[in-house]
């Protein structure tokens, strides 16, 4: 599995899918640069292994690219891999793929299939740039199986990218075991006033510009004309400073907690009033399926994948992203009126446990790793003159 290691859906989900598989009886080896944020403690069958750069004066950067294929060779042939599975496919699919050729040439008899699986901002930001477009193309081509998070993030690919591989849509997931309500008056106290009805608002992610925590201040802003409550802004990243002084400027600079970067998000979801994610963009939206697995109303863009994962009306409230007012009106419905709360909540809930569990999504990643596995040796063939596994003149195929 090779993986970012820092705060972001991508990461989470290959070291989910680690902890997962690992817990199945498969021994999983996480390749990154540092030990992925949520791989907090020791997991029996999941090793980690670092993939160091060394900078050098004549080199503008890192060689990043090139440290992650040696390590993942080095890894695959001391371990005998069976399978690299990129999470992001910038530049992680052609990572995995200099990683297969280089072991193809060497060991023809012993060549790890390769699976990339798209995130989000690989492809609608990042891939479909001009710099890039061609590269992550033909590395997405040249694995033997790739999958998207969502279906929505399935048709990006194919509009921004001359991509010919069938994606399989293999959604993210919970643990629902872990990802639930289990409240905590202490804490809760110590967030907000709850006993002068002090509502907690939240928001979680990585604070870059796709994430608006600007418009979340404002959102909350209008709120507090309506409603007492609070802010939890979870998280860090580029936007974070502006988005504090926005607070400031509005006088709210005091009902604005920001401890910064959180390895459990869960026990703070789990005593928050509402969940707001007014992304521009979102492929998914993992923070709001975790926040709907802790029983916390979601309030969102109308982006991308995110009305794969909310049903509006029935499991949050969806809005076109520019419509603050509207996301700030279901909000303080959310948060006064407590039948409507209750009903969303429980439906949310529901609709997590019935389609995004890990029991339901992991076996869809093992079916695909065993398909992969079973095709005749030399079908994943790696020979540049050939064409990859999987590709078809029409995308098709979806899970
Ligand atoms: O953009 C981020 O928040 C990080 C990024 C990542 O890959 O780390 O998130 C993307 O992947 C997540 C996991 O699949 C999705 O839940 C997010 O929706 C997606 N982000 C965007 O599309 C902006």
């Amino acid at each position: 599995m090779i993986c970012y290691p820092s705060i972001g859906g991508s990461g989470i989900v290959a070291t989910e899918l680690a902890v997962s598989l690992a817990s199945r009886g498969h021994q999983v080896h996480l390749i990154s640069t540092e030990l992925p944020f949520r791989l907090s403690e020791y997991v029996a069958g999941v090793t980690f292994h670092r993939a160091q750069a060394p900078e050098y004066p004549v080199l503008h950067e890192p060689q990043y690219l090139i440290a992650l294929a040696n390590k993942t060779v080095q890894v695959a042939r001391t371990f005998g891999l069976q399978l690299i599975h990129a999470h992001y496919a910038i530049p992680h699919a052609a990572a995995a793929y200099l990683a297969r050729q280089i072991l193809a040439d060497r060991t023809p008899d012993a060549v790890p299939r390769v699976i990339t699986t798209l995130h989000g901002t690989d492809i609608t930001l990042l891939g479909s740039d001009p710099s890039y477009s061609e590269t992550v193309a033909f590395c997405i081509d040249h694995s033997d199986g790739v999958t998207a998070v969502s279906e929505s993030l399935r048709t990006d690919t194919y509009r921004e990218l001359p991509v010919r591989s069938a994606i399989r849509v293999i959604p993210n997931f919970l643990d629902c075991a872990l990802y639930r309500r289990v409240f905590d008056p202490v804490l809760r106290d110590r967030l907000s006033q709850s006993n002068r009805f002090e509502k907690l608002v939240v928001h979680v992610s990585n604070f870059r510009a796709v994430k608006r925590v600007e418009a979340v201040i404002e959102i909350f802003h209008r709120i507090r004309a309506r409603v007492n409550a609070r802010l939890l802004l979870v998280g860090n990243g580029p936007d974070r400073s502006a988005a504090l002084d926005l607070a400031r400027r509005l006088g709210l600079e005091w009902a604005v907690t920001a401890p910064g970067e959180q390895q459990n998000v869960i026990s703070l979801l789990a005593v928050s009033d509402l969940f707001l994610l007014p992304s521009t963009q979102e492929s998914f939206g993992l923070a709001a399926l975790e926040a709907m697995g802790c029983e916390v109303p979601v309030v969102a863009s109308r982006v991308g994948g995110l009305p794969e994962v909310i049903d509006d009306g029935m499991t949050g409230f969806l809005h076109e992203p520019g419509d603050l007012d509207g996301m700030a009106h279901s909000a303080i419905r959310l948060l006064t009126d407590e039948p409507l709360r209750e009903r969303i909540v429980r439906n949310a809930r529901t609709s997590v446990e019935q389609r995004f569990c890990a029991q339901r999504i992991v076996p869809q990643y093992e079916a695909l790793y065993t398909e992969l596995l079973e095709r005749p040796s030399g079908d994943a063939s790696v020979s540049a003159s050939t064409e990859p596994a999987g590709v078809h003149a029409q995308p098709a195929e979806s899970a």
